[in-house]
């Protein structure tokens, strides 16, 4: 399989770096299908793409995403709404959620609705602090779809999940950096020097010991501590039989920096 080459997702790949960049400015980069199809597409791909290290989501011109296009669910189609969020958003939830790779949302602008949940299923998630999330859901008589129940709960607790959910006021990059729904807040001319620097760090980093790690958190929200500890082990047992182990640990043993050292 190749990378989908879609106008509506411009697709970069540079020093181990996988950006995917939403492109439908007009419609403040709203999913369509074209461009879910696409995104599933080249998510897949990048996953056995060796080249490839890390991935970043954006978006093109004001926003990251304004979520699910509005005006294309509303046109007459022969399928269910089930059947829309079955084949397209649970499975790019779930292909985000379990990328094997690190995974950064670049949240350049409003990410609503769908739009939110994509953005909260990236690993690290850095917001521009002029964005803001919107829980659109119930302002427009919906619910909470895209995994964004799943990871508002566990981010923030009942209580706090619920006011933002049923209120759906706007939640502002600050306030988003407070919560903790994202790991850094700054300005537009800030994005790109904070996104280099992790993306670098991240593109030579021990690939396969971030893969097991990110396996392992993932298991941890759901399994009991003598899983964790039993899935600890073994993982420990495949990360200590790889050569970044054995090039980190020489490098110990000869009293030099990591090569994965920040
Ligand atoms: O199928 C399923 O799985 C159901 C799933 C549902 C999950 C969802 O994602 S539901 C959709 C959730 N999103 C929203 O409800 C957001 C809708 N958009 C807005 O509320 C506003 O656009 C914003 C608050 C995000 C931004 O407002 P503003 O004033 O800065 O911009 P605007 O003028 O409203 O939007 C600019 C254009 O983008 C405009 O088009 P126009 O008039 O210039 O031709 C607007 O219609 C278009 N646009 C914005 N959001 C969407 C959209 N077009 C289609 N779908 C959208 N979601």
């Amino acid at each position: 399989m190749h990378y989908a080459n879609s106008e509506t997702l411009v697709t970069t790949r540079e020093d181990g770096v996988l950006t995917l960049c939403f492109n439908r400015p007009q419609s403040l980069n709203a999913f369509s299908v074209e461009l879910l199809r696409a995104l599933r597409q080249n998510l897949e791909v990048a996953r056995a793409d060796d080249h490839v290290r890390v991935v970043v989501l954006t978006g093109s011109g004001r926003a990251f995403s304004a979520g699910q296009d509005l005006a294309e669910l509303g046109e007459a189609r022969e399928f269910t709404i089930e059947e829309h969020m079955r084949q397209h958003y649970s499975p790019l939830i779930l292909a985000l959620a379990d990328f094997p790779k690190p995974t950064l949302a670049a949240i350049n602008g409003v990410a609503a609705g769908a739009g939110a949940g994509v953005a909260l299923a990236c690993d690290f998630k850095l917001m521009a602090e002029d964005a803001r999330f919107l829980l659109a859901f119930a302002q427009m008589g919906l619910v909470l779809d895209s995994g964004t129940s799943y990871f508002l709960v566990r981010a923030l607790g009942r209580t706090r999940a619920l006011e933002l959910a049923l209120l759906g006021a706007p939640i502002l990059a600050n306030q988003a950096e407070a919560l903790g729904l994202v790991n850094r807040v700054v300005s537009q001319g800030a994005m790109e020097t904070q996104l280099s620097d992790w993306t670098r760090l991240l593109a030579r980093g021990p690939s396969p010991s971030f893969s097991l790690i990110k396996a392992a958190l993932r298991q941890a929200e759901t399994h009991s501590l003598a899983e964790i500890l039993e899935l600890e082990t073994a993982f420990q047992g495949k990360a200590t039989a790889s050569l970044d182990y054995r090039r980190a640990l020489e490098a110990f043993l000869q009293k030099k920096p990591s090569p994965f050292a920040p």
